[in-house]
């Protein structure tokens, strides 16, 4: 796979039940410049994430961009996108490897010192590093916020692309940025902004800084 630019992951919004404004929405930050897309599902039954995510790989692959598959490395072979991203309580990144090619992104969650150390051994493209300030987006099964301070400890530590989530938005991406992240991954300050394609590329904006 040829390098990755992580620097703008838009995380899908599995609060958006309609098709149609999930799709919207997921265009209108590809034409906004969203370097990478993760799908993210934690409500849907299986059929209905995989007639997901066929669409959005084809909606991505029309912009040229990048599709990871949050959690289902089975959904995410079935439309042969280029990655999974998996969490701490998932199947573990050496059977992840083992399921994907060698060329295939798989991105680890990260909440700790401990963990970003142990990722540094796995095969794992990049970590994304959670939460780093507080949401409103993800309630189950969140660790307190980092700070920036806890990305500067995670920095050192780390071998791996960072990817910093959490309450990132375009009044702090910057300071995420220089401060050790090599990209951010945003769910809100995309899917709820008034206009997604705007505020992807005024976030773009602040990132080439
Ligand atoms: N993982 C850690 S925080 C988060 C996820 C999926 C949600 C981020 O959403 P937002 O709206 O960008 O804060
Ligand atoms: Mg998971």
């Amino acid at each position: 796979m040829s390098i990755i630019d992580y620097s703008l992951m838009y995380v899908t919004d599995d609060r958006i039940t309609d098709d149609n404004a999930f799709f919207e929405i997921l265009e209108a930050t590809l034409k906004g410049g969203t370097t990478i897309v993760q799908l993210r599902e934690k409500q849907l039954h299986t059929r209905a994430f995989y007639h997901r995510a066929v669409e959005s790989k084809r909606l991505c692959d029309l912009y040229g961009i990048p599709l990871i598959v949050n959690d289902r490395i089975d959904i995410a072979l079935a439309v042969d996108a280029h990655g999974v991203h998996i969490g701490q309580k998932d199947l573990p990144v050496a059977m992840a490897r083992e399921l994907l090619q060698a060329n295939k992104i798989i991105g680890l969650s990260v909440s700790n010192v401990q963990q970003a150390h142990e990722a540094n051994a796995l095969a794992v493209d990049y970590i994304g590093l959670s939460p780093i300030f507080g949401t409103f987006t993800k309630t189950a099964d969140l660790d307190p916020p980092l700070g920036i301070e806890g990305l500067k400890v995670i920095r050192e530590v780390s071998s791996k692309p960072i990817v910093s989530i959490g309450g990132v938005d375009k009044g702090n991406a910057a300071e995420v940025m220089t401060n050790g992240s090599d990209g951010i991954a945003v769910v809100s300050a995309i899917s709820k902004a008034d206009n997604p394609e705007n505020a992807t590329r005024e976030l773009r904006k602040v990132l080439s800084i």
